[in-house]
């Protein structure tokens, strides 16, 4: 079994390490489960399937999945359950997958030459009397996510084990986490957000309280019960927490909101700060097997805007034009430390010759080395936490015919923060209804145009590119 499991069952088999809405696991209970597991999903796989996905919303089945594929060596691609059939047909054919676990309500989709196995096929398929256990490489690969380029097509991030016991320790020392803290579990175990909480359980031994969809005034009850001493969010969720701030307020026990996936605006922080709701402002990326930098409470008020400092054991640097910046000069913002993902799958890499990752973000440090976030090199739109990369909508509406031009730009959302937006022109033999059909039927619903605007042109450069800044209405 995982040695990371194994540790912390034998560290404490009667602590609670999962809770869901309904139901409780010790470790002892978990380590059974994630056993059992072990015996029925092999007779699913060949011994060429060392790389195998998953599609599923959070729910406790994928949880034990999660734990008995990494138990059984298995590199696991995590799929966003937002995805088309096509989109997700990309990725599976990119990482070479030939068979995906899928929860039972997405069981209906279908990808070609990948088999398909349901968590109820797992449920009925009698155990296996016993199972060996390969040996395990803290170097080897756990998991794949994958992450949209500039280019419009999404590149597979491989993130080690070593990646995310880098990021687990450094986060433990960071946010003071003990196995007494209760984390929940809101944001999708298919992202880097809600997958390094379950590896924070295995490194750190404290729990993961599991929600199968966000529900802010549930989640908002357990932060004043204190049964939640810790949470990761998004700036959406946050926002509907605090409408649900309770007129008691948090409980003593509850311990922070770690804040990420995004910009968050001050206003927000500021609301947080009033309520006396303790937050933690990170940036982290994909790429970075979550937070690198963050705030810490100390921090919060003198610095508000800024990401923070860098976790234990990252190198951060600002550099433009390959020269180091001075402090308070914007340039890319490059990071190095063992949390940062090797590579990408099938592509060669993208580090810097010194071993730097670019985060395509740019920023500044101030004089005491705190990061701020500026703005994207590239033209990537975040809503509600999702990444929407222009060129891939663009591309997917510029494939029509009657379309001339198009150009995809975030507008400001009161709800997910920000929304994608097209600008078109077109001729008389095509219409904004068919358009629309198009995106819906080819891309996930959040990377869908939210308006289209006609025009007759679209505003250029000197140099003929396309002048997206004086489409974006703030
Ligand atoms: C905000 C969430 C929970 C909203 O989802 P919800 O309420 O469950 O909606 P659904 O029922 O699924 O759908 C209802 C309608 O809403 C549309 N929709 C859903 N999500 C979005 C969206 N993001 N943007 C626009 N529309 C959306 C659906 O299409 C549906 O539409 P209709 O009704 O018309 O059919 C959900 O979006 C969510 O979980 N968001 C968070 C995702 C996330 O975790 N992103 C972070 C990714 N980045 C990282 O992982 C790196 C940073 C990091 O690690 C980190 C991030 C945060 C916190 C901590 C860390 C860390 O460092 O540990
Ligand atoms: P992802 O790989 O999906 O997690 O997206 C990572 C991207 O989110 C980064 O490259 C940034 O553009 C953005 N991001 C994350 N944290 C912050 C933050 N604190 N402030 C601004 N942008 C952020
Ligand atoms: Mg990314
Ligand atoms: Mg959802």
């Amino acid at each position: 079994m995982l040695p990371w499991l194994t540790a912390q069952l034998e560290t404490h088999p009667e602590k609670i390490g999962l809770y869901t809405i309904n139901q409780t696991w010790t470790l002892a209970e978990i380590a059974s489960e994630v056993d059992e597991w072990t015996k029925r999903v092999p007779v699913f796989l060949s011994e060429n399937d060392k790389r195998v996905a998953i599609l599923s919303h959070n729910s406790s089945d994928m949880y034990f999945l999660i734990l008995a594929l990494w138990s059984l060596g298995k590199e696991i691609v995590f799929l966003n359950t937002h995805l088309t059939t096509q989109e997700l047909s990309y990725q599976l054919e990119d990482s070479g997958v030939k068979a995906i676990f899928v929860a039972d309500d997405l069981k209906e989709k279908r990808f070609n030459h990948v088999q398909l196995i349901s968590f109820s096929d797992i449920h009925c398929q009698p155990l296996r009397d016993s199972i060996s256990y390969p040996t395990f490489s803290v170097d080897a690969t756990a998991s794949i996510m994958y992450t949209s380029g500039t280019t419009g097509k999404p590149k597979g991030v491989i993130q080690t084990f070593r990646n995310h016991l880098a990021s687990s320790m450094g986060t433990q020392k960071n946010m003071n986490i003990t196995a007494q803290d209760v984390w929940g579990c809101a944001v999708p175990m298919f992202h880097i957000s809600g997958l390094s909480i379950v590896v924070r359980q295995l490194v750190i031994g404290c729990g993961v309280y599991l929600f199968e969809k966000f529900d802010a005034p549930l989640m908002s009850r357990l932060f004043k019960t204190g049964d939640i001493t810790v949470s990761s969010v998004v700036n959406v969720m946050l926002k509907q927490l605090l409408q649900a701030y309770p007129k008691q307020g948090y409980s003593d026990k509850f311990k922070c909101l770690l804040v990420g996936g995004g910009p968050v605006s001050k206003e927000m922080l500021q609301d947080c700060f009033s309520k006396d709701i303790p937050v933690i402002q990170s940036f982290g990326m994909t790429e970075t097997c979550s937070q690198v930098v963050a705030l810490g409470y100390d921090d919060a008020l003198q610095k508000i805007g800024s990401s923070g400092l860098p976790l234990d054991g990252i190198s951060l640097v600002i550099r433009k034009n390959d020269e180091t910046c001075e402090p308070m000069e914007i340039g890319e913002i490059l990071l190095s430390g063992p949390n940062i993902s090797p590579g990408y799958l099938n592509k060669s890499s993208s580090w810097t010759t010194d071993g730097y990752f670019k985060t395509g973000d740019l920023g500044y440090l101030d004089e005491g080395g705190y990061l701020y976030v500026v703005s994207r090199l590239s033209e990537l739109i975040i809503s509600g936490g999702e990444n929407i990369y222009p060129a891939e909508v663009e591309q997917c509406i510029a494939s029509l015919s009657g379309i001339k031009e198009v150009a995809v730009v975030g507008e400001h959302d009161d709800t997910w923060g920000e929304v994608p937006v097209a600008y078109i022109v077109m001729d008389e033999t095509i219409d904004i209804e068919k358009i629309s059909e198009t995106c819906l039927n080819f891309l996930a619903k959040y990377k869908c145009p939210k308006k289209y605007y006609v025009v007759d042109a679209l505003p250029r450069t000197a140099s003929g590119k396309v002048a997206k800044r004086l489409l974006v209405n703030e």
